[in-house]
C-alpha cells in the first residue's frame, strides 16, 4: 500500500467589517446611520473527485486561502460574500488536523464534502448600532477572523502496478512518459528514494503505477533500503521488471533480472507470486537481432514471462506494455481494506477556544490586555468617536476584567493597553 501524503495550509475569508456611514438627504443636515453590514468570508471546502487520482497536485502547491469578505457600504448596502474555495481532492482522501493528528474527515465517495475552515462573519454595519440615546453611531463591528490551519492530506492507495529493477534502469522515466508524474530522473543511483505514483490511462479504464527506489543484491536482507522499498511493492498487483538490456553499466541482462527476482522471493512468497511483466528497456541502446537480446528474452520467456522492448524516453514500445498491464490487471480482483481512526472533535475545538476570555499581561508601566472577542471590538472601535469609545469601555467592565485589573492594582491614572493603544484608567467614564 502506498501512501501518498500533502501537508497543506488552509484559511478561510475573513469576514468583511460592518460600515460607519449615514444618509445624506437634502435639506436633511444629519441623517440617521446607514452603514451596511460586511460579508462573510469563504470556506474553504474540501470535495471528493473522481477526476483525480493522486495528491501529486499538492506538492506543488501548499496555501489555499478562501475569498474575504467584502466590507459593508453605504446606504445599508451589503458587502459581497467571499467564495469558498473548494479543494477537489481524489476519493478516499483522509484530511487530518496537523497540530492535533486527528483525522478531520474522510472523503471515501465524490461529491462528499467537508468544511475544513469557515469563513469570518460579516459584521454589522453602524445601522444596527442606533438606540434612544445613541443616534449617531460612529463605529460598525469589524469582520470576524479567517480561520487558519495545517492540514495533511493522506491518500491510501493500492497501487495497482509496482516498477521494480535494479538502479539507473528507466523506472521513473518509464513513469514519467506513461502518467503526468513527473519524477526526477538522472544518470545515477537511487536518483528515486521515495516512492512517485501516477495514473495510467489505458482505453476506458486506469490505473495507479508506482515508481520505487531501485533494489539492489541483499534488500530481503535490508541491504540499501532494501525492506522499506520492497515492502511498498508488497500490496501491488501487477510487477513491471524493468530489466537495462543494453547492459550500459556493464551487467548481464539475465543475471539482473535473476538477481531481482531472487530478491523478491527472499523477502516474501507474495512478492515472488505476483505476476510480471519485463519490460526489456534501453532498447534503443541494443539491437532486437543480436545474440544478447534474443538469449535474454528466450530465458525470461522460458520461464513464462512475456517481454516487451521499450525505448522509455523515447516512448517506444510503452504503449504495448500498459496495455498489458491493463490487461492482467483486469483479471485480478479488488481486496478492500478497512481502517479505523479517531475523530477530529470539532464542537471541542469550538468549545476550547472561548473567544470571551481576556488575559492580563503587567508590562513595563502599563496592564496589557489580550483576547480574540476583546481584539475584534478593539478593530470595530472609532477612536475618534466618544460613543464607540464607550462601546468598548462597556465591554471591558462588564467582562470583569477591571475587577481582576484592580485585584492586581490598578488605580486611577494607571495605563491599560490594546494592541498599541493606551488609555489611563478612569473610575467614572
Ligand atoms: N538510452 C536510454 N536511456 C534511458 C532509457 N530509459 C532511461 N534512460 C536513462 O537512464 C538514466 C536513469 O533513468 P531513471 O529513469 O532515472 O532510472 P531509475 O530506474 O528510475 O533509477 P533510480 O531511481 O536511480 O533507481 C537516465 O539518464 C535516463 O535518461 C532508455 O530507454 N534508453
Ligand atoms: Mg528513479
Amino acid at each position: 500500500m502506498f501512501v501518498d501524503r500533502a501537508k497543506i495550509h488552509i484559511a478561510s475569508g475573513k469576514g468583511g467589517n460592518g460600515a460607519v456611514t449615514f444618509r445624506r438627504e437634502p435639506y436633511v443636515p444629519e441623517g440617521g446611520p446607514d452603514g451596511g453590514d460586511g460579508g462573510k468570508g469563504g470556506d474553504v471546502v474540501f470535495e471528493a473527485t473522481k477526476d483525480l487520482r493522486t495528491l501529486m497536485d499538492f506538492r506543488y502547491k501548499k496555501k489555499y486561502k478562501a475569498q474575504d469578505g467584502e466590507n459593508g457600504r453605504k446606504k445599508k448596502q451589503y458587502g459581497k460574500y467571499g467564495e469558498d474555495l473548494v479543494i477537489k481532492v481524489p476519493e478516499g482522501t483522509m484530511i487530518f488536523d496537523e497540530e492535533s493528528g486527528k483525522l478531520l474527515a474522510d472523503l471515501t465517495t465524490a461529491g462528499t464534502r467537508f468544511i475544513a475552515a469557515k469563513g469570518g462573519k460579516g459584521g454589522k454595519g453602524n445601522v444596527h448600532f442606533k438606540s434612544s440615546t445613541r443616534q449617531a453611531p460612529n463605529f460598525a463591528e469589524a469582520g470576524g477572523f479567517s480561520k487558519e490551519r495545517d492540514v495533511i492530506l493522506e491518500l491510501k492507495l493500492i497501487a495497482d502496478v509496482g516498477l521494480v529493477g535494479f538502479p539507473n534502469v528507466g523506472k521513473s522515466t518509464l513513469l514519467s512518459v506513461c502518467t503526468k508524474a513527473r519524477p526526477k530522473i538522472a544518470n545515477y543511483h537511487f536518483t528515486t528514494i521515495a516512492p512517485n505514483l501516477g495514473v495510467v490511462t489505458v482505453g476506458d479504464t486506469d490505473f495507479v503505477m508506482a515508481d520505487i527506489a531501485g533494489i539492489i543484491e541483499g534488500a530481503s536482507k535490508g541491504a540499501g533500503m532494501g525492506f522499506q522499498f520492497l515492502k511498498h511493492v508488497e500490496r501491488t498487483k501487477v510487477l513491471i521488471h524493468v530489466v537495462d538490456v543494453s547492459g550500459s553499466e556493464g551487467r548481464d541482462p539475465v543475471d539482473d533480472f535473476e538477481k531481482i527476482n531472487k530478491e523478491l522471493a527472499d523477502y516474501s512468497d507474495r512478492l515472488a507470486a505476483k505476476p510480471q511483466i519485463v519490460c526489456a528497456n534501453k532498447i534503443d541502446m541494443a539491437d532486437t537481432d543480436s545474440e544478447e537480446y534474443l538469449r535474454f528474452k528466450e530465458h525470461v520467456e522460458a520461464k513464462g514471462y512475456k517481454v516487451f522492448p521499450v525505448s522509455a524516453p523515447i516512448n517506444i514500445g510503452t504503449q504495448e506494455l500498459m496495455n498489458e498491464a491493463a490487461a492482467v490487471l483486469s483479471t485480478i480482483e479488488d481486496v478492500p481494506e478497512e481502517s479505523f481512526y479517531e475523530m477530529f472533535d470539532f464542537e471541542a475545538e469550538e468549545r476550547d477556544e472561548d473567544y470571551s476570555v481576556i488575559t492580563i499581561r503587567e508590562e513595563d508601566d502599563a496592564y496589557v490586555l489580550e483576547g480574540r472577542q476583546l481584539l475584534k471590538i478593539f478593530n470595530s472601535t472609532n477612536f475618534n468617536d466618544i460613543g464607540s469609545l464607550r462601546y468598548l469601555y462597556k465591554y471591558i467592565e462588564k467582562s470583569g476584567i477591571i475587577d481582576q485589573l484592580k485585584e492586581r492594582g490598578l488605580e486611577e491614572g494607571d495605563t491599560i493597553r490594546i494592541e498599541d493603544f493606551e488609555f489611563e484608567y478612569i473610575d467614572e467614564f
